[in-house]
């Protein structure tokens, strides 16, 4: 693969968080890093213990293998391998992966000498999935309360935990989480409408500047967000849809063990209604 002029001036040495200059080296287009290693260590190990959890098994049905994490039985104690130990360390190696990548990204940030908000973001991300494998079993104290990895299974945890507390709708950090989800997409659907309306004028026509985006929104609401500030308002619309998500599944059974509809009792037992 040929490299491009910009990455022969920016392929220097430097910026590495561990290791020094010993992984500080690209494999074709990819950069390597003491992170890559580890990040390849861990993901091609998991996987493999994945397939051998699988094998174990009784379906290659893709929609119905399932690795279940240990039974409450055994609390937040290492189980045998077979009932439950391999999805502790399946659950392990997804860490330790995602962790490495995060930190390769923030290598590669240090080496272009630009910002840390993309392993940020990605970071947000791994707190929402260690959230539900590490965080809150460990709080309800039983690693059986992290979700079982398989396709169907995994949509059978959500549906049963959710309904272990009646409605999640009525979740107020649930609640937040979906309406930033849902304003995340509205973002992208105009940020990529916008863009797409000015790069494609039409045939024979010239590409539109940003002026014509801003007077687009100036028109029609009174007000743009700008170019820039687009870009933050989708960041922390899409990092505050991870956070409350997390938020949302930490607070039920450590926090709050009974029915959601029944948390806005505070609500309805306000003075001010008698
Ligand atoms: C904008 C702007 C962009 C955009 C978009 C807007 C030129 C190319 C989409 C409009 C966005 C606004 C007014 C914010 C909407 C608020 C929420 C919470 C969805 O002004 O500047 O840059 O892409």
């Amino acid at each position: 693969m040929a490299m491009l002029s910009f990455e022969r001036k920016y392929r220097v040495r430097g910026g590495t968080l561990l290791g020094g200059d010993l992984f500080d080296f690209w494999v074709g287009p990819f950069y390597v890093g003491f992170f890559g290693v580890t990040t390849l260590f861990f993901s091609v190990l998991g996987t493999a213990l994945i397939v051998y959890g699988a094998a174990l098994g009784p379906t290659w049905n893709i929609w119905q293998i399932n690795i279940a994490p240990p039974d409450l039985k055994y609390g937040l104690a290492l189980a045998p391998l077979k009932e439950g130990g391999l999805w502790q360390i399946i659950t392990f190696c997804a860490i330790g992966s995602f962790v490495s990548w995060a930190l390769r990204e923030v290598e590669i940030c240090r080496k272009l000498g630009i910002g840390y908000h993309v392993p940020f973001a990605f970071a947000v991300a791994i707190f929402a999935y260690v959230s539900l494998v590490v965080i809150r079993p460990f709080l309800m104290g039983a690693w059986g309360h992290g979700f079982p990895y398989g396709i169907l299974s995994h949509l059978d945890w959500v549906s049963n935990t959710g309904y272990q507390y009646l409605h999640f709708h009525y979740n107020p950090a649930h609640m937040l989480a979906v309406s930033f989800f849902f304003t995340t997409t509205f973002a992208l659907s105009l940020h990529g409408a916008l863009i797409l309306s000015a790069t494609n004028p039409g045939k024979g026509q010239v590409v539109k500047t940003p002026e014509h985006e801003d007077t687009f929104f100036r028109d029609t609401i009174g007000y743009s967000i700008g170019t820039l500030g687009i870009h933050r308002l989708g960041l922390f619309l899409a990092l505050s849809a991870g956070f409350w998500s997390a938020v949302c599944i930490i607070i039920s059974g450590p926090f709050w063990t009974r029915g959601w509809p029944e948390w806005w009792g505070w609500w309805l037992n306000l003075p001010v209604w008698r």
